[in-house]
C-alpha cells in the first residue's frame, strides 16, 4: 500500500506541492489518480524528484494521455523521441505567455518539465490561473465571451521571432511552413472538474472570430491585461530535479529569459487527451469548422 501523497497548497487560488514525495510511489495507480486530482485541483504541481530518469518522466507523462513528439523542439531520441529538450544553448526559448500548442486542433492537456540545467540566478517560470481570470470577468463580459471564437496561429509569433533573430533554427522554419492555425472557443469547459477556463493568449491568438478588427484587438488586450493580474498568478523558482506539472485546459505560462548568457535545460514531456469516439468526432467536427474558413 503506497504512502499518500501530501499536497501543499503554495497559493490560494493555483499552485501546490507534492511533499516527500518518493519515486517508487510514483509506480502505483493510486498516487497517480491522487496527482491528477491535485493537478485538477491546483492547476500547476510541483513535484521535488532529482532522481527520476526519463523513462520515469515518460511513464508519468503516459498516466495522463498520449505523449506527443513535439512539434518543434528536439527530443532526446532512441526510444525518448517524446522527451523534448528546451536547452536554452540550444538556442531554443519559452519566454511568451501560451497554452502549448494551441494551434493545434486538439492541443496537449498536461505538460511536465524536469529542471536538468538551471542557472545561477532566475530562470523562475510563471503560470496564470485562467479559471481564476475567468471568474473575476464581469457577467456582462461572461455573456458577450459566450459563444465566441479565436484564431490561434503558429506562424504570426514565429514569423516575428525569425525575422529578429530570436529564434534561428530550420525547424522553427519547417514549421512555419506548415501554416498551422485552429479556431477554438474563448471559454472552455474544464472536461474534470466543469471550471470554465479562458482560452485565449498574447502569443497564438491573433483575432477573434467575425468580429470587426477593432472590436477584435480592443477585446483581446482587455482580457490579456484582465489575466496578467498578479492574483492569478504561480511563480515557480526551480532547483534542481524539480518538476512542474501543469494544467494546459486550465493556465498559460512564461518561462522567463533573465539568465544569459547562462544555461538552461528542461526535459519535457506534454499528452494529448486519449482519443474516444467523443473526441475524434468534436476533432473531425472544429476541423472541418476551421478549414471552411
Ligand atoms: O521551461 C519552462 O519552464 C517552460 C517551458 C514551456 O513553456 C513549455 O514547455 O511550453
Amino acid at each position: 500500500m503506497p504512502s499518500p501523497l501530501t499536497i501543499r497548497p503554495l497559493g490560494p487560488r493555483i499552485g501546490a506541492e507534492a511533499l516527500q514525495l518518493d519515486l517508487a510511489q510514483l509506480q502505483s495507480a493510486q498516487t497517480l489518480q491522487a496527482l491528477e486530482a491535485a493537478l485538477v485541483q491546483h492547476e500547476a504541481l510541483v513535484l521535488h524528484v532529482p532522481d527520476m530518469t526519463p523513462a520515469q518522466h515518460l511513464s508519468i507523462a503516459h498516466h495522463f494521455g498520449e505523449a506527443e513528439v513535439h512539434t518543434f523542439y528536439p527530443n532526446l531520441g532512441q526510444g525518448y523521441e517524446q522527451i523534448t529538450l528546451i536547452d536554452s544553448k540550444l538556442g531554443d526559448r519559452a519566454d511568451m505567455w501560451h497554452h502549448d500548442e494551441s494551434f493545434l486542433p486538439s492541443p496537449p492537456i498536461v505538460t511536465m518539465t524536469h529542471a536538468q540545467i538551471l542557472p545561477p540566478t532566475g530562470g523562475d517560470t510563471c503560470w496564470i490561473s485562467m479559471t481564476s481570470a475567468y471568474d473575476a470577468l464581469s457577467d456582462r463580459m461572461k455573456q458577450y465571451l459566450d459563444g465566441l471564437s479565436a484564431w490561434h496561429d503558429m506562424n504570426a509569433p514565429m514569423t516575428a521571432a525569425l525575422q529578429h533573430g530570436v529564434v534561428t533554427h530550420e525547424r522553427y522554419v519547417q514549421v512555419v511552413a506548415q501554416n498551422r492555425r485552429h479556431l477554438h472557443p474563448m471559454v472552455r469547459v474544464h472536461p474534470v472538474t466543469g471550471r470554465k477556463a479562458l482560452y485565449v493568449s498574447p502569443t497564438y491568438v491573433t483575432h477573434i472570430d467575425g468580429l470587426p478588427i477593432a472590436e477584435s484587438r480592443a477585446i483581446l488586450a482587455y482580457l490579456h491585461a484582465h489575466c496578467m493580474q498578479v492574483e492569478f498568478l504561480f511563480k515557480h523558482r526551480w532547483t534542481l530535479g524539480d518538476m512542474v506539472i501543469w494544467d494546459n485546459r486550465s493556465v498559460i505560462h512564461n518561462a522567463i529569459l533573465d539568465y544569459k548568457p547562462h544555461q538552461r535545460r528542461m526535459h519535457r514531456a506534454s499528452v494529448f487527451a486519449r482519443q474516444t469516439e467523443a473526441t475524434v468526432q468534436q476533432d473531425n467536427k472544429e476541423a472541418a469548422c476551421a478549414t471552411t474558413v
